[in-house]
């Protein structure tokens, strides 16, 4: 087994302990501690279940002696593909508590992915819902196992069929590890990524701790707030900005919301009296039209966080007209760096920027195409390193060495341009990928899946800007025969076993790719010339 871990330079990480960053807090400890201080209030609510900081303790230790019991061993990798169910926080946190290492899977994922991320961590076991979203991830297990044979054990929240139940794997919790150590990687986070499928992020007890607790600072959260988590609980924004281990690190209440949709998630608000949530901008609207039907009381919102996705101006004024609650705009990734717009900040500030770093010591650069600082103002790359940004991803030795400098810092891959007071505006990216209202997909894995069709010839994927998502993808396939039609290499992407989100929106059968005189366009080039071509022309003839 390859170990994991995350390992900043001694200087670095003494600096970071000193400043009181890192103080040795694990997600075990922060449970018992809650558990310890107030264990009758509730942390979570899943439909009518309601588990106080007790009963979550105490499952998670069960579950802790329950999964070495199976035989899973401290260290071991665990596959979490568990939806907005209270499972996710015991199975969790029993895993913390075993001191195994989960890898984190979103309920969109189907087996390519799920594949590729038990083989990338060597996961031993996966744990998922029978039923989620009106998609069986028994049946996937059952594939997961046969195509992945380390992996031994599945394990499903509900009705197991053939497989392990996660109730029953529970134990008597004398006789645990110790904590793990704080400076160890708690989790594996999943990048969106531009190239390829998605790559590992080890992330420490330290480090992830650290945000959340100065996020939780930042967005205001104590233990009278109430979070709702109305994106997938797995996903680094909704788990940390501040997120529900935020939430559950200030003693906070997590209200989980099967779906995002205004009627779940406004009933939902209103009975809980939410008062902090966190949205991508496509949903960020939807809200805002539903809320003009004044349906729900929505009085007790604080504030809403939108990020993911760069959240538009126009769209940025109109939150506290229509939802009556306070903005701020969150501009963050998997891999560490997070920026806020503060809750005093004025509305120019709110409105028209991403915000600034969470830390004094998040050392960001903007850069030109060689490396050199650029004057604030100009765009340029953005490169981050600090005290919860990692300096490599596990097992990939390939993508370290594009997404790291010599020097430790993460190239994040977005165009941005800081302003004064260190505020920034994200622009764009560099590399080819599209976010899809807040999904990141991949042109080069998209193509990929579009080449192994016996019938095409070439395939080019870019992004168009969409008005609700943002940007949807538009593929652009040489077909090797006369008559393919768009709906038919849909329906055939469809049953690939790939997350829905990354079958193109929309496929425009071309007769060839243009070349350069010396015949060469590389696919960046060539990606870029196929959506400037089809923007021009929809301009032209907007039917
Ligand atoms: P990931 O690496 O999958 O966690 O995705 C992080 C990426 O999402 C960032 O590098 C940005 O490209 C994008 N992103 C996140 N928040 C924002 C935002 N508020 N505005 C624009 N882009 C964002
Ligand atoms: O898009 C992201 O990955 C993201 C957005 C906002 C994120 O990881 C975060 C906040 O922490």
């Amino acid at each position: 087994m390859k170990p994991i871990q995350q390992i900043w330079p001694e200087p670095f990480a003494e600096r970071y302990r000193a400043a009181g960053y890192w103080r040795g807090e694990t997600f075990p400890a922060m449970l018992r501690r809650q558990s310890e201080e107030r264990p009758d209030a509730v942390a979570i609510v899943d439909g009518a279940r309601r588990w106080t900081y007790r009963d979550l303790h105490r499952r998670a230790e069960a579950h802790a002696a329950g999964f070495l019991k199976l035989g899973l061993a401290p260290g071991e990798r665990v596959l979490v593909q568990l939806g907005n169910v209270a499972e996710f926080f015991s199975a969790v946190f029993g895993l913390f508590r075993a001191r195994l290492v989960p890898v984190y899977s979103l309920p969109a994922h189907r087996l390519t992915e799920v594949v590729h991320l038990a083989r990338r961590s060597e996961a031993a076991a996966y744990i998922a819902c029978d039923d989620y979203d009106a998609f069986d991830y028994r049946a996937l297990g059952r594939e997961l196992k046969a195509e992945v044979p380390g992996l031994r054990n599945v394990i499903i929240a509900g009705d197991p069929q053939e497989h392990l139940p996660l109730d029953g794997c529970v134990a008597e919790a004398a006789g645990l590890p110790a904590d793990p150590e704080p400076s160890s990687v708690a989790f594996l986070q999943i990048s969106g990524g531009s190239t390829g499928l998605p790559k590992l992020i080890p992330r420490t007890h330290d480090d992830y701790i650290y945000s959340c607790r100065a996020s939780n600072e930042i967005c205001g959260v104590s233990d009278r707030s109430v979070y709702l988590v109305a994106l997938p609980a797995a996903h680094n924004f909704p788990m940390s900005s501040p997120g529900h281990f935020g939430a559950l690190h200030a003693g906070a209440r997590v209200v989980l919301a099967a779906s995002a949709n205004p009627e779940t998630a406004f009933a939902l608000i209103e009975r809980e009296r939410v008062t902090i949530t966190g949205l991508v901008p496509p949903l960020a609207l939807l809200w805002m039209k539903a809320a003009e039907r004044k349906t729900h009381d929505l009085s007790s919102l604080d504030v809403l966080l939108v990020g993911g996705a760069k959240f538009l101006p126009e769209a940025a004024r109109r939150v506290r007209p229509t939802l009556g609650c306070t903005l701020q705009q969150v501009f963050g990734m998997a891999e560490g760096l997070v920026n806020y717009t503060r809750l005093g900040d004025p509305d120019e500030i709110v409105i028209n920027t991403q915000g600034r770093p969470i830390s004094p010591d998040d050392d960001v650069r903007v850069v030109d195409d060689d490396g050199n600082s650029v004057a604030d103002g100009t765009p340029g790359h953005l490169l981050a390193r600090g005290p919860y940004t990692i300096r490599a991803y596990h097992d990939d030795p390939a993508a370290n060495d594009r997404s790291f400098t010599p020097d430790g810092y993460y190239r994040t891959g977005d165009v941005v341009r800081r302003l004064p007071g260190g505020y920034i505006e994200v622009l764009g990216r560099a590399g080819d990928h599209i976010n899809r209202a807040g999904e990141k997909i991949s042109a080069e894995e998209v193509e990929d899946h579009l080449l192994a069709h016996p019938d095409v010839f070439d395939a080019a994927l870019v992004s168009i800007p969409d008005p609700s998502l943002g940007e949807r993808s538009c593929a652009f396939v040489i077909a090797q025969k006369e008559g393919m039609k768009p709906s038919t290499l849909k329906a055939w992407m469809r049953q690939r076993g790939i997350a829905a989100f990354k079958v193109p929106d929309q496929i425009v059968f071309v007769d060839r790719f243009a070349t350069t005189a010396a015949g060469k366009v590389s696919r960046k080039e060539l990606r870029a010339q196929l959506r400037d071509d089809f923007l021009t022309s929809s301009r032209e003839n907007p039917a």
